[in-house]
């Protein structure tokens, strides 16, 4: 291989490990929750708060949230929260009656990565 063909195909391979190694830390993690993942609550919650690694853009992320029958449960629209662009907050708009919930997140982070994922609360 000539000097210059190896250059290139070197910077290509740093490139590449450079990428891999930004996107493993950039997307946005959920890292805590309101309620809390396997919480169980005994007030019904009137929202719910997911914050994540990173800041998040509200217009492409958003939440549903399954009753203990699979039903949809009706929520608002995901709101990042005014003073904290890492935080989803997404109203409840009906009272939760005893059950388990699963709230099934999809967000997209300030970078455009998108993550989604899952979890599950109860009220008692
Ligand atoms: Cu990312």
């Amino acid at each position: 291989m000539k000097p210059a063909a190896r250059r290139i195909l070197h910077a290509g391979i740093f490139l590449v490990s450079l990428t891999a190694a930004a996107g493993a830390f950039a997307h946005a993690h959920l890292k805590q929750q309101q309620p809390a993942e396997n919480a169980e609550v005994s007030v019904s919650p009137q929202q719910l708060t997911l914050g994540f690694s990173e800041g998040v853009e509200d217009k492409f992320s958003g939440v549903t949230l399954t009753g203990p029958n699979g039903s949809a449960v009706a929520t608002g629209e995901a709101k990042r929260s005014p003073d904290n662009i890492t935080q989803l907050i997404v109203p409840v708009k009906q009272a939760l009656d005893a059950g388990t919930y699963t709230v099934s997140w999809h967000v997209v982070s300030v970078d455009g990565h998108k993550t989604k994922g899952q979890y599950r609360f109860s009220v008692k």
